[in-house]
């Protein structure tokens, strides 16, 4: 298939909570013009897919977007011409799951974080959303703290709960994470046990694979091979770090390893929009302007794909098949080596839009609207 085809149907969905104010745990700065509701986020979002004409829906985050009238807010952004995507669960923010949420050693503050996951299916119903993702903190700081085993088997319980609630056309995509904020084990932790649990769920369960969620020099590329060749990579949560969970913008710290990673996702039929995989941005824009910054985020990945699709895969194969091991990586270099930029801004030229996302934002005077009109009520951000 044509490159600039598979380009044009490139989608990425951007997070509610990258529009609103975010930190460490050292400080939350706050911006001006930060949205204060789900839908000042969803309006901010419209701005990164009227720039870059491939970020068409936004990840939800409840309760973070939590209002009266769910159907209302999807009618909301179908106006502002984006739609509703993934419903995050939050079941780490809450003082009774110190210990855990659906693996706590109590039965009732399990209950009360099912519920919680069930009631963000009733939200995927109301907002039209095929997507649930679950991403846990559920872990342990030191050993012997708890029973390793027996909060599988409570993972369990409640995964095949939420699974058999389901409905049409709905799945559920399981994250992992190395650790933070558990320091000795984590209750999901890593690809395998997040595959292994979707694996027993069935086949609407799959994998999420956060690229700021892994111990250093782990090949993700690798990881993404192997979930696309058994149809169990539901996603991806794109951000980039240079030591832990650092949510900076993808392709920002580590440029080639996202190209590496796109080769393996078009290699594995991944940019297929039919294969189901969800390309998800998954940041904090803690110092620089965020709707810039998600609108860099996309073109990052977009970048990075078109790199990706022009991997010669016919001098490629016949390299590899010969053992020519440079010649191998060089097919691959000369691709990462090509400059896009000048591709992708005759691709929008082509479809309408400016050639330079980032100046056309910067030109439009939204942030100096926003800046101007959103004063008074309370930022928006993780009120960890
Ligand atoms: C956890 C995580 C998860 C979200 C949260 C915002 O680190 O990656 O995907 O729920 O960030
Ligand atoms: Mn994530």
């Amino acid at each position: 298939m044509d490159i600039t085809v598979q380009l044009r149907a490139q989608r990425i969905e951007t997070p509610s909570w990258a529009y609103g104010n975010s930190g460490t745990r050292f400080k939350v700065f706050a911006q001006p013009g930060v949205p204060r509701d789900p839908y000042e986020k969803l309006a901010d979002a419209a701005q990164v897919h009227r720039y870059t004409g491939i970020a068409p829906t936004v990840a939800l985050h409840i309760p973070w977007d939590r209002v009266d009238d769910y159907a209302g807010l999807a009618r909301h952004a179908r106006e502002l011409g984006v739609g509703i995507g993934a419903i995050n669960s939050n079941v780490f923010q809450d003082d009774d799951y110190k210990l855990g949420s659906v693996t706590h050693p109590d039965a009732r503050v399990r209950r009360k974080a099912t519920d919680h996951l069930l009631e963000c299916v009733d939200i995927m119903d109301a907002t039209g959303s095929g997507t649930l993702k679950l991403w846990f903190s559920d872990g342990l700081n030191y050993p012997g703290q708890d029973d390793i085993r027996a909060r599988q088997d409570r993972l369990a319980e409640a995964l095949s709960e939420v699974y058999g609630r389901l409905g049409e056309g709905q799945r559920l995509l399981l994250e992992y994470k190395l650790f933070e904020p558990a320091f000795y084990a984590t209750d999901v932790p890593d690809w395998g046990t997040a595959y292994a649990h979707c694996l027993r769920l069935g086949d609407r369960a799959q994998v999420v694979v956060d690229t700021g969620h892994h111990a250093p020099g782990t090949n993700i590329e690798f990881i993404v091979a192997f979930l696309l060749r058994e149809g169990k990579l539901g996603g991806f949560d794109f951000n980039s770090r240079f030591y832990a969970d650092d949510d900076l913008m993808v392709g920002a710290a580590d440029p080639f390893q996202l190209f590496r990673i796109m080769c393996e996702v078009v290699r594995g039929g991944g940019l297929d929009p039919r294969s189901g995989v969800a390309f998800m941005l998954d940041q904090c824009h803690n110092i620089e302007p965020k709707i810039p910054g998600q609108i860099r985020s996309v073109m990052n990945v977009q970048e990075a794909t078109a790199k990706a699709l022009l991997v010669d895969r016919a001098a490629l194969a016949v390299a590899q098949s010969s053992g020519d091991v440079l010649g191998a990586n060089a097919v691959l270099m000369d691709a990462y080596n090509t400059d896009v930029r000048p591709l992708l801004a005759s691709l929008r030229e082509e479809t309408g839009l400016d050639p330079d996302p980032m100046a056309a934002y910067a030109r439009s005077g939204y942030f100096e609207t926003i800046a101007a009109e959103r004063v008074g009520g309370a930022q928006a951000g993780w009120g960890a």
